[in-house]
């Protein structure tokens, strides 16, 4: 294989792993971030993310010299971009990409090109990223030609390969998922193929930049218009006195239906966040993918609602009692079942949002975290048992494996995950 050393820019959720994977095929990786902690953190053998069985490939690949991790990027023949592409802050009411990360990359490992290397973005990006970053790239090194200009003869190949990985499964489904393969030219994606063959056992499937780009945006945004659809029955159902979980496992015994289970909201940092992409390029044709943003969006209020409604109730029920001798307890904080992960949580935000104006207890169960320090200081983090037996409305948020394990009955449940 013509590629000796691969450089990873970015070691988070997705450039962690599969700078990881190369290295556990005897690739000689550096791996570059600007964040001191995850530098050495790494070079100890150790990670600074939750991802099973990631730490112990990344504690062999150091040890046995095949990874290492850098401030600045160093001389390679591949440069793997996974950077992030958070959104713009301004006011615009449709969120809109932010490339400066991969700009600043961009700019980083261009001094360090030379004929022959090949470039790959990685990170989520809207429609033309790609072609923006060639053009980046082409700026800063005009003693080099590039494909959107030479194509097939040019001096540095470039591609777009989305991962696609499930956050909990990354290192299996690096392994196993096939791959969108979007090169510029047909032999940048032939050669990225290469690149990946090292470690995908899943088919690596060539196509153009723009259209790879595509593909990651319309999985996410797929997921996401499936689970607003569940959302919005949800909602009906409420209105209706109708058992939105036996209604959907009803209807998905039709052997063409399939529809996802709804919720207090989505979370993540990918679900919620990669479909604006599309609506920020295209915004009076993405008429359903932003109408689903904003049912999903809006969820997590309907359940605060919820709770209010619940909390009224309870007191009617008990006149001599007042709000602050309500204790509510929130089973999960995480953005979804069986993982650490707190980002762009709606199971935290709802419960971050019941602590402003709830004078009474707020406990929060949350059995993949140890400590809530810095979220509110109006929430106790606190066993299952302890709130089962001490809160008197229960509010389930994500369906955790304790919880489904334990069948539990109350006056006053709000289960957004249909658990109990
Ligand atoms: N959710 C529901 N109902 C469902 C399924 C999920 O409300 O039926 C919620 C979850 O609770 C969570 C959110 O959706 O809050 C997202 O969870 P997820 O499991 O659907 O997805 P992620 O964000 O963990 O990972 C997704 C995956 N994309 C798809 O399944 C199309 C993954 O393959 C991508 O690689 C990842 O986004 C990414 O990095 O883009």
């Amino acid at each position: 294989m013509s590629f000796n050393t691969i450089s990873v820019i970015g070691l988070g959720y997705i450039g962690l792993p599969t700078a990881a994977m190369f290295a556990s095929r005897k690739k000689k990786v550096i791996g570059v971030d600007v964040n001191q902690h995850a530098v050495d953190t790494i070079n100890r053998g150790e990670i600074h993310i939750v991802e099973p069985e990631l730490d112990m490939i990344v504690h062999a690949a150091v040890k046995e010299g095949y990874l290492k991790a850098t401030l600045t990027p160093e001389q390679a023949d591949v440069f793997l971009i996974a950077v992030p592409t958070p959104f713009k802050n301004n006011d615009s009411t449709i969120p809109e990409p932010d490339l400066s990360y991969i700009q600043k990359a961009s700019e980083a490992i261009a001094p360090l090109l030379k004929k022959g290397d090949l470039v790959i973005l990685e990170s989520t990006s809207p429609v033309g990223a790609t072609e923006q970053m060639a053009d980046w790239l082409a700026a800063a090194r005009p003693d080099l030609s590039f494909p959107q200009n030479a194509g097939e003869n040019a001096d540095v190949n470039i591609a777009y390969c989305p991962e696609r990985v499930l956050p909990g499964h990354v290192v299996r489904e690096l392994v196993e998922n096939d791959r969108v393969i979007g090169g510029i030219t047909a032999k940048c994606s032939v050669r990225a193929v290469e690149l990946y063959k090292a470690f995908v056992k899943g088919e690596c499937v060539i196509t153009n930049a723009r259209t790879a780009e595509m593909a990651k945006l319309t999985e996410n945004s797929c997921r996401d218009v499936q689970i607003a659809f569940a959302n919005e029955l949800s909602i009906i159902c409420d209105k209706l006195d109708i058992d939105v979980w036996e209604l959907i496992s009803l209807a998905n015994r039709h052997p063409r239906i399939n529809i996802l289970q709804p919720g207090p909201g989505v979370g993540g940092h990918c679900i919620a966040v990669d479909p604006w992409f599309i609506v920020s390029t295209a915004p009076e044709e993405a008429k359903l993918i932003h109408t689903a943003r904003k049912i999903n969006d809006a969820k997590p209020e309907w359940v605060i609602d919820k709770v209010k409604i619940v909390i009224a109730e309870f007191l009617q029920a008990n006149p001599d009692k007042t709000a602050k001798d309500i204790t509510i307890a929130c089973y999960g904080l995480a953005f979804k079942p069986d993982i650490d992960d707190l980002r762009e949580s709606p199971a935290l935000n709802i419960t971050r949002r019941l602590a402003e104006f709830h004078t009474g207890a707020i406990l929060a169960v949350e059995p993949n975290i140890n400590s809530i320090e810095g979220i509110s200081a109006n929430i106790e983090l606190a066993s299952f048992e302890a709130a089962k037996a001490h809160a008197n409305i229960h509010l389930v948020l994500v369906e955790h494996k304790e919880f489904k394990a334990s069948k539990f009955h109350a006056q006053y449940i709000i289960d957004t995950k249909g658990i109990w």
